[in-house]
């Protein structure tokens, strides 16, 4: 195995701007680890490349390279920055009821939460090319979704974060927050205040800023209205 000058097992994110990875890349930030983030545009067909499939052959994002190997699903890499860097509290201890909640977040972020968003931004991979077809698929997501959200926010009910003190678990929600105020959904659906005071709270951390910076680096995209309120460092 290789390591850094700190004898540490190098660690290099690869994401794309806006996707779920932004969800790894501040579990990273935030963990103190030593770390490099390497963009692979989605839109740009770099997760498609000879280069990329040779490091996660499915073509996702978010890949956690760990030293010679590599970690796939935002939940594990989570999961593995958070248990590198205990002392951050990232995540609750292994064996604590806790760290079950914590699981059970991330399970329900990853689905339904996130297919319905993928329903609805690329209704064609479960729908096929019938326009028919795709428009009730994305209207059955939208319905979906309004009742994720709402599901989200009776979880959070009047706590700060989703497990008390913050987590990955808000990370991984603060990716979903900013996804729902796409211009594709952003009239249809209030996302409720809990989630938005969640976000609000999450957004207030400098990490976090810095890592949406190095996000927008990639691909400058539009954040929500709230988040550019105060938002006047990012590029
Ligand atoms: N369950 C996976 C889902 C990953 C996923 O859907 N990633 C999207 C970006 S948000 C992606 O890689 N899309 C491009 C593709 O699949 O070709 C995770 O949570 O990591």
């Amino acid at each position: 195995m290789e390591h850094n000058s700190a004898g540490e097992t190098p660690l290099t994110l690869y994401y794309s701007p806006k996707a779920c990875s932004l969800a790894s890349y501040i579990a990273l930030e935030e963990s103190g680890l030593d770390y490099s983030a390497v963009p692979i545009d989605i839109r740009a067909g770099a997760n498609r490349t000879p280069r990329y499939l040779a490091i996660n052959p499915s073509g996702g994002l978010p890949t956690l390279r760990v030293g010679e190997t590599c970690v796939s699903e935002s939940q594990a890499i989570l999961i593995h920055a958070a248990d590198q860097a205990l002392a951050h509290h990232l995540i609750p201890p292994p064996g604590s009821l806790a760290r079950a909640r914590a699981h059970e977040w991330m399970n329900f972020i990853s689905s339904p939460v996130h297919p319905a968003f993928r329903s609805i931004f690329r209704p064609q991979l479960s729908a096929g090319d019938d326009p028919v077809v795709i428009e009730a698929v994305r209207a059955q997501a939208m319905v979906k979704l309004g009742d994720v959200l709402l599901e989200i926010n009776r979880r959070l009910g009047d706590a700060p974060f989703a497990l008390g003190g913050f987590s990955v678990v808000d990370a991984y929600l603060f990716v979903f927050y900013l996804w729902s105020f796409d211009a594709r959904i952003r009239t249809a659906l209030p996302a409720g205040a809990a989630y938005a005071a969640l976000a609000e709270r999450v957004w207030q951390r400098p990490d976090v800023r810095k890592v949406v910076a190095g996000d927008r680096a990639a691909r400058a995209y539009d954040l929500a209205l709230e988040f550019l309120i105060g938002a006047e460092d990012l590029p």
